[in-house]
């Protein structure tokens, strides 16, 4: 039959006594949670207030809240908006969780039985990877720089181009974590020039950090000009040196995905190479762009910090946030510039994998401003070709201190900090 509380509290004066009517909510909730269906009474809470006196009317079936398998997780009473007679009025402010598909109807069911509802937006949080093993959600390619869809890519006309990169690319689809690639005498013969031709220009151009790793590749991750290294190899040269580890990827992810997986020191590396015909510059990552303009940089102790301080600040970031960050990675980690010893160098990926834009962007012509992460942070930039504007830092450990300025800014219910041991992200909440 019909369960219901009535007239349930004969409350004592309204002022200073709301302890008393949140404990009297309590306990109608702990009624509310057991109810059962009727088919007489309808949902509904009626408050009166007399002589300074309320008196709380439960009247509720808790039918609506069955209907929907709702879950009433929190009851209470508390003062609400002032009434035409100047008597502050008693809310009740009930917290519950039903399934999202049922929202709509559930809410327009319990309008029909209270006067007003309202609905407080949640501060909502992004999913984001707690493990190294979540990464495997963190998988949203971006079609942007695609051969097939990008008719100014230089492999865009070439049928066997496309094929091949697509075999490739879908060898990160296969579970396997470090795929070997068998290059072709083509694939190596452009690898072998971009790499010529780079090493050429790296000691008066690169940084010193840059530098020391790809010398530590050659010696001991056997780089060199005559064939592509393996990512199996590089990744376990790489964990030796920063704890950073490779992972396949089939091309551009969205900027949250890609940048997520810096928090845990996985950097996401594609296998495929550019097109024969374009070896000074690709507007895609490809394994020239990974393994000689990121690797090496990887290698570095400090670099790698500042790359996955970059990552910890993206994990359930807004959008807004996640856009931000992402344009600084790409003036910093991609086209950045530094000074060492008086002198300009190179330290992002995206100039040292390109013989063109390295040699452009420190050729005096583009525009140079100082690293200020505000600055950086919604300067526009360009994706197809060479940047306008680079910024440059005083020093790796400048950049790194103004980085973490600019991500304590950034707003979040949450802290996160990196467990190296269980190599997770442990959360902790902030009042
Ligand atoms: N995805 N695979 C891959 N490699 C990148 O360098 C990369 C990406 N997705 C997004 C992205 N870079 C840029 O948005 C950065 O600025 C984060
Ligand atoms: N333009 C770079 C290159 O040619 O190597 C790749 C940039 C990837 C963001
Ligand atoms: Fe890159």
């Amino acid at each position: 039959g019909a369960m219901k509380t009535e007239g349930g509290a004969q409350a004592p004066p309204f002022a200073g006594r709301e302890q008393s009517l949140i404990e009297d909510a309590r306990r109608s909730a702990a009624v509310l949670a057991g109810l059962s269906g009727s088919s007489r009474a309808r949902d509904g809470l009626v408050f009166e207030q007399k002589d300074g006196r309320v008196t709380i009317n439960v009247l509720f079936t808790g039918k609506i809240f069955e209907t929907f398998e709702a879950k009433l997780l929190h009851v209470e009473s508390r003062p609400g908006r002032k009434s035409k007679n100047g008597a502050t009025d008693l809310e009740f402010f009930m917290k519950c969780e039903v399934h999202s598909s049922d929202l709509d109807v559930f809410v327009n069911s319990l309008k029909r039985v209270v006067d007003d509802v309202r609905s407080v937006p949640e501060e909502k949080v992004p999913w984001f990877p707690r493990q190294i093993k979540d990464l495997d959600r963190c998988n949203m390619l971006i079609t942007k720089f695609d051969p097939d869809m990008d008719q100014d890519h230089p492999g865009h006309s070439d049928p066997e181009y496309r094929k091949r990169r697509a075999f490739i690319s879908e060898l990160a689809f296969t579970g396997e974590p470090l795929p070997t690639v068998e290059y072709t005498a083509e694939e190596v013969s452009t690898w072998r020039h971009v790499y010529r031709q780079l090493r050429g220009i790296y000691p008066g151009l690169a940084c010193r950090q840059f530098l020391d790793g790809l010398q530590q590749l050659e010696e001991e991750a056997g780089y060199g000009e005559d064939r592509i290294p393996q990512l199996r190899e590089v990744s376990a040269f790489l964990k030796g040196k920063t704890g950073f580890q490779l992972r396949p990827v089939a091309g551009l992810l969205s900027a949250r995905d890609f940048l997520c997986s810096l928090a845990f020191r996985v950097f996401q590396c594609t296998q495929y190479i550019r097109h024969s015909s374009a070896p000074m510059h690709s507007p895609e990552p490809d394994c020239c762009h990974e393994l000689l303009g990121h690797i090496p940089m990887l290698a570095d102790k400090e670099f790698a910090q500042f790359s996955q301080e970059i990552g910890l600040a993206s994990l359930g970031a807004s959008d807004e946030d996640i856009e931000k960050l992402s344009t600084l990675y790409w003036f910093t980690v991609e086209f950045g510039l530094c000074k060492q010893n008086g002198a300009v160098k190179a330290y992002g990926a995206g100039l040292l994998s390109s013989y063109g834009e390295l040699v452009y962007a420190l050729s005096n012509e583009p525009e140079y401003k100082p690293f200020n992460p505000e600055e950086m942070a919604t300067q526009p930039y360009q994706d197809q070709t060479y940047q306008p504007v680079y910024f440059v830092s005083e020093s790796f450990e400048d950049a790194k201190t103004k980085m973490r300025r600019y991500s304590a800014t950034i707003k979040r219910p949450f802290a996160v900090r990196y467990d190296p041991f269980t190599c997770s992200v442990e959360v902790l909440d902030q009042p």
